[in-house]
């Protein structure tokens, strides 16, 4: 799908203001309504955020055939233009709705939220959104999400959580993609996860390779701990 046209009028000709604060509390009235949403259809929501190619479409496929017979889940995917990722996705067998954002360069709610209204969440238990390829603005955007997961490959250099260091203040989890890379790259695990708490002493982190299964053990485990949280959370406030 691409985004509303009115919705891009509404932005007006700005491509990526991330510092207007009406722009911003806009986004944050809808990402709450995506909240409740969620809560509601008792939905555990995550947004994956990485630069462009560290591997968050192959994350997916990877995640969906280790558990997708185990959770209902589906992909909502965001990219600048072409529906290439939500092709990818489906071939894993796990239904994707690309969002086409016309050469926005981050995600913002309300595209989200038309997302979701084209789209069957009836019985989905995992939504994933796989966020536009850029380590800047998609920081500043809530979608509505329970958890922020941000993809650190090896081929980036450990140095980008003091660089970006929103992104990472804002992420719970910080996957260590490309892992398999690592005997032949000057990349210090050691080092970028100290960086990253530096900068949030909260954050995860977890080593991944898609090529490898590396981690994904774990990862995935991560992930069906959250689906159970929820699935508890909706219990308990329904009682
Ligand atoms: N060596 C290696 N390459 C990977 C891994 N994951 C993804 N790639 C490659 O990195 C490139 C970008 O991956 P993609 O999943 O499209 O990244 P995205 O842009 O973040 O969605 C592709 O050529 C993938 O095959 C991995 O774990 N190890
Ligand atoms: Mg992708
Ligand atoms: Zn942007």
């Amino acid at each position: 799908m691409s985004v509303d046209k009115s919705t891009k009028a509404a932005r007006g000709s700005v491509q990526c203001d991330n510092s207007s604060f009406n722009l911003l509390k806009a986004n944050d009235f809808v990402a709450e309504n995506i909240r409740k949403k969620m809560a509601e259809q008792r939905i555990m929501l995550i947004n994956i955020t990485s630069s462009a190619g560290s591997g968050k479409t192959t994350l997916l496929q990877e995640t969906a055939k280790r558990i997708s017979d185990q959770v209902k889940m589906k992909v909502l995917v965001g990219d600048l233009e072409t529906e290439r990722d939500a092709d990818r996705i489906k071939e894993s067998g796990v239904e994707a709705l690309q969002i086409v954002t016309g050469g926005i360069c981050h995600l913002e709610a309300q595209m989200v939220w038309q997302a979701m209204e084209q789209i069957e969440l009836d019985g989905v238990e995992l939504l994933f959104i796989e966020n536009v390829g850029n380590l800047v603005c998609p920081a500043s955007f809530d979608l509505g999400e329970d958890y922020r997961v941000t993809l650190m490959a090896t081929t980036e250099g450990d140095d980008k959580p003091k660089k970006y260091p929103r992104m990472f203040l804002t992420s719970d989890m910080m996957l260590v993609s490309k892992s398999d890379l690592l005997p032949y790259l000057p990349f210090s695990v050691e080092a970028v996860t100290k960086d990253a708490r530096d900068v949030n002493a909260e954050i995860e982190v977890i080593q991944v390779s898609g090529l490898t299964g590396e981690g994904m053990d774990a990862w995935c485990e991560w992930l069906m701990n959250k689906v159970r949280e929820k699935r508890v959370a909706s219990e308990t406030a329904t009682i």
